[in-house]
């Protein structure tokens, strides 16, 4: 962390309080021309500083950007987030996340972007990312489980997705299995957990979590805009895309952790409450066959429970499901 990060991280705090000069060179044990300097640096990162005589400086405003040094200062996490990679632009967050797990990144490690030219969902499907009006972020973790287990991390990140919404803009998404978080039956987010394993084990888990923040109608793509929301498209209002990271941060932490000490008991409880297929009706289309039927539930894997009308209960591991009027 630089001395412009740590000012930063103070100013922040300080809630629009003035931080005078001397103070923040006595903290800092710099001179107040270096405070000035660094002022005039956050300035050219498009932070708006008022500076008032005898008084000190008071942050006005911060730029619309996932820089770290716009996430960080306020960050509550332990873990995710500590390290944080961010580009301006990339193919895609989680080929970038890829390269940076093979490279030893370490557990937690966050890689951010305004936009992706390439971005993917499953089955190599695309991915729209519209340059700053989303959050692009991939999430790699290392966690001591079984490979077996990996899918569950994208049902645990999907009730962390609705806990931030839920936190930040006050909306009450849905969510459909296995990673499609919903507002109003349109997607908002859409998860993508890939996998680096060998022998050993899972090497690194990488988390893709793509969240239509602050996108109009237009912002989308033509072909995903009879099925695609924001968050702004619900309720009028921009969200403040740096405390929609960190709330969603804080509790991919919290619940990423509770799982790995509990296993998936609460959250299971937590997921079902959140979703809007289970006792419904729904179509569940996978590579070989498509089946009819009411969901349910899921197990304590995760595995989506479809009740057949021979009556017959199926496991589903992967589908596309369509919900049935
Ligand atoms: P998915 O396969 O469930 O969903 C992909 C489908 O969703 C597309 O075929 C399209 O119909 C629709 N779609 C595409 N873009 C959007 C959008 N912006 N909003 C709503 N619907 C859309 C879901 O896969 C997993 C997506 C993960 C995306 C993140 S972003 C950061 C990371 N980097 C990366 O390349 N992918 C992940």
């Amino acid at each position: 962390i630089t001395v412009t990060h740590e000012l930063a991280k103070r100013l922040m705090e300080a809630g629009g309080e003035a931080l005078s000069g001397q103070y923040l060179a006595d903290e800092f044990g710099i001179s107040r021309t270096a405070v000035w300097k660094h002022i005039k640096e956050l300035e050219e990162k498009g932070y708006t500083i008022e500076s008032i005589k005898k008084r000190g400086y008071i942050l006005k405003e911060i730029p619309d950007t996932l820089e770290p040094i716009a996430i960080q200062p306020l960050l509550k996490t332990a873990k995710i987030g500590q390290v944080m990679e961010y580009i301006d632009s990339c193919p895609s967050t989680q080929i970038l996340a890829h390269k940076f797990a093979q490279e030893g990144a370490p557990d937690g490690t966050v890689v951010l972007t305004e936009t992706q030219t390439a971005g993917r969902g499953r089955l190599a499907r695309k991915w729209d990312s519209a340059p700053q009006k989303g959050i692009w972020m991939s999430v790699i973790l290392r966690p001591d489980v079984v490979p077996q287990k990996a899918p569950q991390f994208t049902l645990v990140a999907a009730v962390a997705v609705v806990r931030a919404i839920e936190e930040v803009t006050g909306l009450k998404p849905e969510i459909k299995w296995p990673n499609d978080i919903l507002l109003n039956g349109r997607k908002c987010t859409g998860i993508l957990t890939e996998l680096q394993s060998d022998a050993d084990g899972i090497q690194a888990l990488i988390i893709g979590i793509g969240m239509n923040a602050n996108q109009e109608l237009e912002d989308f793509s033509p072909e995903v805009r009879d099925i695609a929301t924001s968050l702004k498209m619900m309720d009028g209002k921009t969200v403040d895309r740096q405390e929609l990271v960190r709330s969603l941060l804080f509790y991919l932490e919290q619940y990423t952790n509770l799982y790995i000490e509990q296993g998936f008991k609460m959250l299971k409880i937590m997921w079902e409450s959140y979703s809007s297929t289970i006792g419904r009706p729904v179509r569940a289309r996978m590579a070989k066959e498509t089946l009819e039927g009411i969901a349910e539930g899921i197990t304590d894997e995760g595995v989506l429970q479809l009740r057949t009308n021979d009556g017959k209960l199926h496991g589903i591991y992967s589908a596309d499901i369509e919900m049935k009027n």
